[in-house]
């Protein structure tokens, strides 16, 4: 295809899907294009066994459209891969979103055209779009990534990563399975693959925090009551530090004697309506201070104990490298009673490393291990992976790539300096990984529509950050970091799961409702920051 269009979106997940309703209602052209072969971007792709947002669903769904939010009836506390998809499709359906999708096509190159301000967008299918708006919605955990160990192409058994999961699903029965890595992928589908493989074997590199999931069938009387009065649950939901509420803290976990504690971290560990953020959120320095972290990780550390019966495996399972929620806390069903059984081992590949994939299997420093297949749960280049595997190019023909070479710049994690008119959903920056993803998506997504809107009525051409307002809001988030336990840990927040990427806090701790407020407070200062041309 060969076109001119007012806007291109880069995804067709969420953020894609609502940056396309939004920008069309505002008057635009839009195209997007999305790699995948249907929409839903994260719960189009990550269709393994277990796979189940940790979110809980009346949060993680949209809010802008009031019919939709009352007629969608959710099933589960946390909805499955399954149930979002059947959301998504629901969606694009509704607001007769597909004819401006293209599926099957992955965005290759986005360069910015100076002398036309305009930007020239190409595909792996060979169609050159030319926009004068390019919305990168391009997810912030979607460029799946595999170990960095040699071998696999020799592997003669079969591979699959959670992040690619075949349609068809897989039948693991009887088989001898592998599962590398031990994140929320791999929390969910290694109890599921250990109820059909004749043995399974898990090499776990970082011991992770999995929270249980306590999962149930929403109660009707819940659902209902929240419909209600969803207006008001939103707007607490934007306002909010992770974009889902829970009660404020008003101690130092340090301040209250064991058994309170005790009473507080055993509500978020077995209620029927714990989730992981109640946890790290009851108190006020569970995420600014080591010790009073160390009571909510000891917790945790105990329960495993308690769960798993051979200690020496729960100590291997006990994390001790970093404090809980420095990475993402993972939330689970039966995944510590899965090494419970008989079959199911674990391989410690910080004693035992990964040296190589071999033809039958995986070669620790230790031995081999031969499987009929092998299974990546090894996540995501966060962030920026998405972005930097696109040939962007700014003013200058500068790459992003060479932009963010010692770590992504952005202005309130949407916009780049030397980037005019190019938006990035939930990029850098931004609260984004560290918030209930559909609350962020929305804010810029509505932040961006409005810019757009804003350029239209004045007739301005170029929208672009300045290099001054970039640097403050970095230096910012960096600021905002190093006052939390973040930067402490080796996680996929700052970067340290992908060899060679910058060690930098990607993510902004400042919280969903803060954000808000400075981004609102930026556009009622006539987008300060920003340089506007016409
Ligand atoms: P994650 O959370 O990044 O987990 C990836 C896992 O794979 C993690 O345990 C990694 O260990 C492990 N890994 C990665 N590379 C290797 C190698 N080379 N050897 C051994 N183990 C490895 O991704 P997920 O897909 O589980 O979850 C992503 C998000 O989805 C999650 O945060 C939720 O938001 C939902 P490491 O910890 O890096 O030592």
């Amino acid at each position: 295809m060969n076109r001119t269009v007012d806007a291109v979106v880069v995804g067709a997940g969420i953020a894609g899907l609502y940056a396309l309703h939004k920008l069309r209602g505002a008057g635009l052209a839009v195209r997007v294009f999305e790699t995948g072969d249907g929409v839903g971007g994260t719960w189009y792709w990550n269709r393994y066994p277990g796979a189940r947002c940790d979110v809980q669903s009346m949060d993680y769904s949209f809010s802008f459209d009031r019919d939709l939010e009352q007629d969608w009836e959710w099933t589960e506390k946390y909805p499955t891969q399954e149930e979002l998809r059947r959301y998504l499709d629901h969606v694009a359906d509704r607001f007769d979103l597909r004819r401006d999708v293209q599926l099957g096509s992955r965005v290759t190159e986005a360069v910015y055209v100076e002398d036309a301000q305009r930007w020239l967008v190409r595909t792996d299918r060979g169609d050159e779009v030319t926009a004068q708006y390019v919305i990168m919605a391009t997810g912030c955990l979607s460029a799946s990534k595999l170990p960095e160990v040699p071998g696999l192409e020799s592997y003669t058994g079969r591979w699959y990563h959670t992040a690619h999961w075949p349609e068809e699903g897989v039948d693991f029965t009887g088989q001898r399975v592998g599962v590398i890595g031990t994140g929320s992928s791999g929390v969910h589908v290694i109890p599921l693959i250990a109820q059909q493989a004749a043995e399974l074997t898990v090499f776990q590199r970082t011991p992770n925090f999995v929270i249980p999931a306590n999962n149930h069938p929403i109660d009707p009387e819940h659902q209902r009551s929240v419909k209600a009065d969803y207006e008001r649950f939103r707007q607490a939901n934007r306002e909010s530090g992770f974009g889902v509420v829970f009660p404020p803290a008003t101690k130092s976990a340090l301040e209250v004697d064991a058994k309170e504690r005790t009473a507080h971290f055993d509500r978020n560990w077995y209620g029927p309506d714990n989730h992981p953020v109640g946890l790290v959120a009851g108190y006020t320095d569970l995420m600014t201070n080591e010790e009073a972290n160390d009571t909510v990780a000891q917790y945790v550390r105990d329960r495993i104990a308690e769960i798993v019966e051979d200690p020496e495996v729960a100590a291997t399972l006990q994390p001790v490298d970093h404090p809980l929620g420095t990475k993402r806390p993972c939330v689970g069903t039966g995944y510590y009673d899965t090494f419970n059984l008989p079959h199911v081992s674990l391989v410690d590949v910080r004693k035992t490393p990964i040296a190589a994939i071999t033809t039958s299997g995986v070669r620790t420093s230790e031995r081999e291990h031969a499987f009929d297949s092998i299974v990546f749960a090894t996540g995501f280049d966060a962030m920026t992976g998405a972005l930097s595997r696109i040939d962007i190019r700014g003013r200058g023909g500068l790459a992003l790539t060479d932009k963010w070479a010692d770590g992504p710049r952005t202005y309130l994690g949407v916009a780049v300096a030397g980037f005019p008119n190019l938006f990035t959903i939930t990029g850098p920056g931004s609260p984004s990984v560290l918030s209930n993803m559909v609350v962020s998506i929305e804010q810029h997504v509505e932040w961006v529509a409005d810019v757009i809107t804003a350029l239209l009525e004045r007739g301005a051409s170029t929208f672009e950050a300045t290099l001054e307002a970039e640097d403050a809001w970095t230096q910012h988030v960096a600021d905002v970091g190093r006052m939390t336990l973040y930067p402490t840990a080796d996680s996929y927040y700052m970067g340290s799961n992908v060899p060679g990427k910058p060690r930098v806090f990607l993510p902004y701790a400042g919280g969903v409702g803060p954000f808000r407020k400075k981004c609102e407070e930026v556009a009622a200062n006539g987008y300060e920051g920003f340089a506007i041309s016409t």
